[in-house]
């Protein structure tokens, strides 16, 4: 993968991709102590546009206060600025924009108050997250021997880096399983979501999907359900178990990397006719009309770069 540009934003100033560097006792390296977003951006016909641009910067400024940053030096609309000029300065049509908020200088003794917050924005080209084939004939996954953070264990409505390591290692086993994907269980058991994506089902002509209790509130989340609401599917949260998957009729998996990707088999098991179904399909091609500006309805969600 190669995630090369020509500028990364570090607090105010685009650095060469080659400069971006930190020291090796970054506090946020021994710790995993930072913040971040994943987000996009898409061509358009009025040029590049972020997609859902103010729920991301607003809520990497959430995680940074559930996390206990104080006083941080950014605004969301300051942030969203930056992402905007770092688009813009390394002129891709499309983009994965990853800005993360890191503890630095000092930031030992494990107290986020001894560290130095810093920002920094990186975009790169990340097409097909979960493999080229993935659109058409959807993933295999399986339920993972390691369970999603406890709530009050982790902050599971921050995107906390540390929080990233119960998916690496959940994703790793599944890929030297053989699957393209793991589906992770809440302590009690229930589905909670995959690695990087939220999770629905669609049964009998309704779409299902947990609670967003234990989870992380997914941006695309909402666009999949705003859109599935408006082609007039009944949409609904409840504790979904792992057998209500295998008797599902669909499952879609969604997350701004990975956007609209159904579930052809779980846990060795077909779902529905073993490829992406007809219900994810209209959601899938709905949702990529969407992010690049073609529907009028959903246009609010496109930010202009220029
Ligand atoms: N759950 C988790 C655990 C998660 O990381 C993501 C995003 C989602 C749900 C979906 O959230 P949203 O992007 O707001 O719809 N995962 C990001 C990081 C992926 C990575 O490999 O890094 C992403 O999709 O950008």
């Amino acid at each position: 993968m190669g995630m090369e540009s020509k500028y990364i934003w570090s607090d105010g100033k685009l650095v060469e991709y080659e400069k971006a560097t930190v020291h090796m006792l970054t506090a946020a390296l021994h710790y995993g102590a930072a913040v971040f977003e994943g987000i996009r951006a898409y061509k358009t016909d009025k040029g590049p546009a972020v997609f859902r641009l103010q729920e991301h910067s607003e809520r990497l400024l959430k995680s940074a206060e559930i996390f206990g940053f104080r006083d941080l030096p950014y605004t969301a609309d300051d942030v969203s600025k930056a992402i905007k000029e770092t688009v813009k300065a390394n002129g891709f049509d499309e983009c994965y924009i990853r800005p993360l908020l890191y503890l630095t200088a000092g930031a030992w003794n494990l107290n986020v108050d001894a560290g130095k917050p810093a920002l920094m924005i990186a975009v790169w080209e990340w097409a097909n997250y979960l493999g080229e084939e993935a659109l058409a004939k959807g993933i295999r996954a399986n339920i993972s021997s390691f369970t999603r953070h406890h709530p009050n264990v982790m902050m599971t409505k921050a995107k906390i880096a540390g929080n990233y390591v119960n998916s690496i290692l959940a994703k790793t086993e599944s890929v030297r399983l053989g699957f393209e994907e793991a589906i992770m269980l809440d302590p009690q058991g229930y589905i909670a979501e995959c690695t990087g994506e939220n999770l629905f089902v669609v049964r009998r002509g309704k779409i299902f999907t947990p609670s967003t209790a234990p989870v992380l509130e997914g941006i695309t989340r909402h666009s999949v359900y705003t859109i599935a609401k408006d082609l007039g599917y009944s949409v609904s949260e409840m504790p979904i178990a792992r057998d209500q998957l295998y008797n599902a009729d669909e499952v879609f998996v969604c997350g701004t990397a990975a956007e609209v990707i159904g579930l052809s088999e779980i846990d060795f098991r077909k779902i529905g006719d073993g490829r992406s179904g007809k219900v994810t399909r209209e959601i899938q091609n709905v949702y990529h009309d969407a992010i690049r500006g073609k529907i009028a309805k959903y246009e609010g969600w496109c930010d202009y770069v220029s």
